[in-house]
């Protein structure tokens, strides 16, 4: 039975879907009145975000700034879509580590910047049943 990390897992942060474009995307919510309330460039990952709130869980809409970007090529082989989930962790280095020594096939051994001054860092989808994991943690100031 390999260890847990869970102890770690604060909550689902957000789910990432990816769009072709920011502004085309936010006319489908727009029509349920839901505004798309926060735009950043993360340009560490080749994207443009924007926000969806809800009392819990966010949505992400990603809109690749590059051809080069992952969500690029996502979009480029599967079209549009849920392209991953987000867990926000209280130590995602620890996380990382804890996962690594397990044998999980991590994309960021190291954490990178996020949106909305955050440490990331990806699990790769082959090592989590065909889905793109994200880890989170927030940088306290
Ligand atoms: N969800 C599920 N599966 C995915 C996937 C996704 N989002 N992206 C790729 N895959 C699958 C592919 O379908 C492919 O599977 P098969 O081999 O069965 O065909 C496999 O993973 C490899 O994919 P690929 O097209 O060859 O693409 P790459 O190896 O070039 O890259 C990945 C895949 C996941 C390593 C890359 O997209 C990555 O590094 N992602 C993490 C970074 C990222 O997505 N950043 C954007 C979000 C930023 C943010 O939230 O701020």
């Amino acid at each position: 039975m390999s260890k847990s990390v869970n102890i770690m897992l604060k909550k689902i942060d957000h789910i990432g879907i990816a769009v072709k474009n920011l502004e085309d995307a936010a006319v489908f919510y727009k029509a349920l009145d839901i505004k798309i309330s926060h735009i950043e460039e993360v340009p560490e990952q080749k994207v443009r975000v924007g926000f969806i709130y809800t009392s819990e869980t966010a949505i992400e809409l990603l809109e690749p700034l590059d051809s080069d970007s992952p969500v690029a090529k996502f979009i480029e082989k599967k079209g549009e879509g849920m392209h991953h989930i987000c867990f926000k962790v209280s130590d995602i280095k620890t996380t990382l580590t804890t996962l690594k020594n397990q044998g999980y096939r991590l994309i960021d051994m190291e954490p990178k910047s996020g949106a909305h001054n955050t440490l990331i860092a990806f699990v790769h989808p082959k090592s989590a049943n065909g889905v793109l994991i994200e880890l989170s943690q927030d940088i306290i100031q």
